[in-house]
């Protein structure tokens, strides 16, 4: 044997965890396919993009071990037009990314934590871009909570680079869920920990149609905590505020960024978009745990009462797959289920209402865009359903979907598309059927992992039917990384 072919040094090589392991590892690839194969047909009407994050680590990690939610953004985007379907893949040119790549390795330690961090990544952004796509005043923005958006090229998907909306935006962070104001055009956004570190404070923002901001407000939360999601009615900005605590001192000494802690309460905070946060109302729940994101807000009066009601989902457990519940009491995430809390914004009542929406688990909520912010009769969702097949494995970031579910309120209905043995549809985008298509004519679109196959799909879904199975299947030659949140722009929109 030859002297270098016994050497015993290693090269790059991903650690053995279940989070670089089999569907889950590293894809790392910047693809370009064009005329993916195509199972059935693709609507005409759908013409335009979706766009999806993930996070696809780049490199094997600093400290040995990471959490799913730190890997760095690596933005999907599926161009249809005329029946055809054309894949890019890209990573999102981060601080991060860069200064990692020219050192040929990682240089960030955990998530959000600087003082786990390479000396040598000192005063480097360590935004990673990885949680959602993000379209608003004809701009792309790949979005992640801990920092500000980045801009992106919607053709190309090259990283025009971090955006502070033209210097109206004061955070350093800004949220991955803002809502889009079907009736003005605004965007509706906050963000949390904004110096980039522990704060009580969170801002709102209202972004105009052409991408200022042109209300900025902030209010105290009773605790620093993650602040992922929250609610929009046409009236009111509410947020649940719950224990996945962020402790300086912990963070300092090279503890997770958060940890769940049941002995703290969970509240509520409604603001009234008009009246803004000196009309802030605080409620604490009885009971303890997370909203993991949210469906809709809406408002309806009834007998003399002005009721806002909140949909989303919410479990009673923290997050235990990626933060520690430092009192050890729960060792198993508990399942998401679908709540509407109800409250009577005429009375001065500290207390409010709870049932549930429908008795299914789930996550990924989705109603349709135009839609939000008044009440909405269809419901959509990732869940499993043992009645159509097994669960699968646990993933890295929890228990992977095997279904897409449709829930239509009025009739009670609940419908489901299962995605096929070893299938794992994620977050399902609701795309309608025409510009003024009445609420739920028009498609889903789902990404689904074909795990046996390392491979992903697009899934079209008729959202009318999606029990009738799939109306186009685009077929990916690779895998995607699984990811969170995705976007359709319309051609129209994109100008290309
Ligand atoms: C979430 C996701 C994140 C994050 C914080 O889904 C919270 C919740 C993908 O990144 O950084
Ligand atoms: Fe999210």
């Amino acid at each position: 044997m030859s002297k270098q072919a016994t050497s015993t040094t290693t090269g790059l090589q991903f650690p053995d965890l279940l989070i670089y392991r089999g569907y889950a590892a590293p894809v790392r690839i910047e693809a370009d396919v064009y005329d993916l194969e195509v199972v059935g047909h693709i609507p005409p009407e759908l013409n335009g993009a979706y766009y999806r994050c993930s996070a696809d680590p780049q490199y094997p990690p600093l400290l040995g071990k990471d959490i799913f939610i730190n890997g760095d953004g690596m933005t999907h985007m599926i161009r249809l037009e005329n029946g055809h379907a054309d894949l890019k893949t890209r990573y999102v040119r981060t601080e991060k990314f860069k200064a990692e790549r020219a050192a040929r390795r990682a240089l960030f330690g955990s998530y959000r934590n600087s003082f786990t961090d390479d000396p040598s990544a000192a005063g480097i952004d360590n935004n990673t871009a990885n949680t959602t796509a993000f379209w608003h005043h004809n701009q792309l923005y790949a979005l992640k909570e801990s920092s500000r958006p980045m801009r992106l090229d919607p053709l190309t998907l090259e990283t025009i680079g971090s955006w502070n909306f033209h210097g109206t935006l004061k955070s350093k962070t800004f949220t991955a869920h803002p809502k889009i104001d079907p009736v003005t055009g605004e965007a509706i956004a906050f963000a949390y920990n904004t110096p980039g570190y522990s704060s009580k404070d969170i801002d709102i923002y209202v972004i105009s149609p052409d991408g200022l901001i042109t209300s900025s407000e902030t209010f105290e939360a009773p605790y620093s905590s993650m602040a992922h999601d929250f609610m929009v009615s046409r009236n009111y900005i509410a947020f649940t505020i719950y224990p996945m605590v962020n402790d300086w001192e912990r963070v300092k000494n090279g503890e997770p960024y958060f940890h769940w802690d049941s002995s703290l309460p969970t509240m509520v905070a409604i603001i009234p978009r008009k009246e803004g946060v000196k009309a802030i109302r605080w409620y604490t729940c009885p009971f303890t745990g997370m909203e993991t994101h949210s469906f809709n807000a809406w408002e309806e009066e009834r007998d003399g009462n002005k009721l806002l009601h909140l949909d989303h989902f919410f479990t009673a457990s923290g997050w235990i797959s990626q933060f520690p519940d430092i009192r050890g009491e729960c060792t198993q995430e508990l399942p998401p289920h679908a709540e509407r809390w109800t409250f009577d914004m005429a009375s001065t009542s500290e207390s409010f209402g709870v049932k549930r929406i429908f008795n299914q688990i789930g996550e990924m909520p989705m109603v349709d865009p135009r839609y939000l912010m008044q009440r909405t009769r269809h419901f959509y969702f990732g869940t499993s359903n043992v009645d159509f097949g097994p669960m699968l494995d646990m993933g890295p970031k929890g228990p992977p979907f095997t279904c897409i579910a449709h829930f239509d309120e009025v009739q009670q209905k609940m419908s489901f598309y299962y995605a096929g043995p070893d299938s794992a549809p994620e977050e399902p985008y609701f795309v309608p059927r025409s510009k003024d298509a009445p609420e739920g004519d028009g498609w889903l679109l789902t990404l689904v992992g074909r795990r046996s196959e390392n491979r992903t799909d697009l899934v079209i879904l008729d959202a009318t039917c999606i029990e009738k199975g799939p109306v186009a299947i685009i077929k990916m030659p690779c895998r995607l990384h699984e990811g969170f949140h995705g976007t359709w722009v319309p051609a129209a929109q994109l100008g290309f």
